[in-house]
């Protein structure tokens, strides 16, 4: 198997590409929207929602031509959800992607309606999907929409918001995470999976590895907030400092987050056993993403 970061770089790119094309035109009218709709997805994400479901079809022996529309479609969804987040009746962020944000830009009432527009669009591309001989468009549909809806992505973020200010334990934060973040990394492999017509004995084993790879990911993305920002201070990244009280730092200290990180990549690890070979790039991935940096 190639390297994995010229991998991840040559993948971005065809991701931006096809996104590129899933998006309407910056020319059509009403300009605006367009242009902020635009705005966001092309502010510098990682892509990984993407690059896991074409990690995922490539798993189970599909094409990633096939898996570009719901590749694209996992990443509007999750663009969507910043835009929203960040809006000052959220989470009131001036600063995305190292860039300010749609409101900042843009103003609010057309960084709500880019959010919108950008989760209508979401159901334009993935109903773009070929079907193949288990999963027709219904089921792709049915898989995103209930990933963005009141159960998942929404009920994380309102649990979210009921917690703000309270002390969490280890159970509610769990909670939150495997809506907020693990649900869609799961639907994007899922998706991936489904444009490959994968059995569901193996779309059962992406469910086990995006539900332990969301999570690992966020106990990570945690753990990066608080050393970085001690870093940021000039600080030495000791106990839990500068921690905010509901991240996995606050509730278990920064070794046994690493801990659990580690126990839930290798959770992940496990779930991708029935792939053999072909769940290398998956693999990959997942220690990369336990390793990261930034
Ligand atoms: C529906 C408004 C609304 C919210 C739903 C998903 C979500 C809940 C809110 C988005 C904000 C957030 C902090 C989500 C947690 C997941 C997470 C770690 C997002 C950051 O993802 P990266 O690191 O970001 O992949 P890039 O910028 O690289 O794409």
């Amino acid at each position: 198997m190639d390297d994995l970061k010229p991998w991840l770089k040559a993948t971005q790119k065809q991701v931006d590409s096809a996104l590129g094309r899933f998006l309407p035109r910056e020319s059509a009218a009403p300009k605006t929207i367009h242009k902020a709709m635009r705005y966001s997805i092309f502010a510098g994400g990682k892509r990984l929602r993407p690059i896991l479901t074409l990690a995922a079809a490539e798993a189970c022996g599909g094409e990633l031509e096939n898996a570009l529309a719901p590749a694209c479609a996992t990443e509007i969804m999750h663009t969507y959800s910043l835009v929203h987040d960040d809006l000052p009746c959220m989470d009131d962020d001036d600063l995305r992607r190292g860039r300010p944000t749609s409101h900042k830009v843009f103003g609010e009432g057309m960084a709500v309606l880019t959010g919108d527009a950008l989760l209508t669009q979401v159901f334009i591309v993935i109903a773009q999907t070929p079907e193949t001989k288990r999963y027709t468009v219904k089921d792709y549909l049915e898989e995103i929409a209930v990933t963005g809806g009141s159960k998942k992505l929404i009920g994380g973020q309102v649990l979210d918001l009921e917690g703000e200010g309270k002390e969490l334990s280890k159970r509610e934060l769990v909670k939150i995470h495997e809506n907020k973040t693990a649900a869609l990394l799961t639907c994007s492999v899922r998706l991936g999976a489904m444009t490959a017509n994968a059995t569901p004995a193996k779309l059962d084993a992406l469910t086990t590895f995006g539900y332990n790879l969301g999570l690992a990911f966020q106990v990570i993305d945690d753990i990066l907030d608080v050393t970085q920002t001690t870093e940021m201070l000039g600080k030495t990244a000791g106990k839990d400092e500068a921690v905010d009280k509901s991240t996995y730092p606050a509730i278990l200290g920064l070794e046994a987050s690493r801990k659990e990180a580690a126990r839930l990549t290798k959770k992940a690890l496990k779930s991708l056993e029935v792939f053999g070979k072909k769940g290398q790039r998956l693999e990959q991935i997942a220690r990369y993403l336990l390793e990261r940096e930034y």
